[in-house]
């Protein structure tokens, strides 16, 4: 099921998750739920508190051509990251059409648990290593915009604001 993604400026877009104590059927239809919300947005990833749910729970599959991958990360945690950076143009599902350069280690390695409980972990390069860096910020309550100098933070937050009062008032 498709959910509605909130917007930045949410208070639960800045508190950090909890872990996952137990993977219930309520964890497994929220990670297909959100996998359908990334998909149809479009997007390559989305983690559990941009649709509303405080869990360490995050969402990707940046395959562009090819068969999707579709993954599932439960208490996901970095446990090694490069000396190397790289940036990217960054956008966010919850700060729609706004775009900006941020650095971020070119390669870490990240460990979770998967949907049936067993221990993962993976080296994540390229868009996969922005990715899951840019999911797991989302879970720890940290945006892209967090990145950016004070007063393009402050315009991108006017925007989302001016934003959220049309759709409010477009019902
Ligand atoms: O978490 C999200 O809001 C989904 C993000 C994930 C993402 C952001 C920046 C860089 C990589 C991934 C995106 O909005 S998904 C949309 C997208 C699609 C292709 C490339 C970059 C972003
Ligand atoms: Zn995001």
């Amino acid at each position: 099921m498709i959910r509605p993604i909130l917007i930045h400026p949410d208070p639960r877009l800045k508190k950090p998750c909890d872990p996952v104590a137990e993977i219930t059927a309520e964890v497994r239809i929220l990670a297909k739920d959100m996998l359908d919300t990334m998909y149809d947005a479009p997007g390559i990833g989305l983690a559990a508190p941009q649709v509303g749910v405080m869990k360490r729970v995050l969402v990707m599959d940046c395959i562009k051509d090819g068969p999707p991958r579709p993954m599932v990360l439960i208490n996901p945690r970095v446990v090694w990251s490069s000396e190397e950076s790289s940036s990217y143009e960054e956008g966010c599902l919850s700060i729609p059409d706004q775009y900006a350069e941020v650095r971020r280690p070119a390669d870490v390695r990240v460990e979770w648990v998967d949907l049936d409980g067993a221990p993962q972990d993976e080296q994540f390069t390229g868009l996969w290593a922005t990715c899951v860096q840019h999911e797991i910020d989302h879970l720890d309550g940290k945006l892209f915009i967090d990145y950016l100098g004070p007063l393009k933070r402050q315009m991108i937050t006017r925007k989302m604001e001016k934003l959220k009062r049309e759709r409010a008032r477009q019902g």
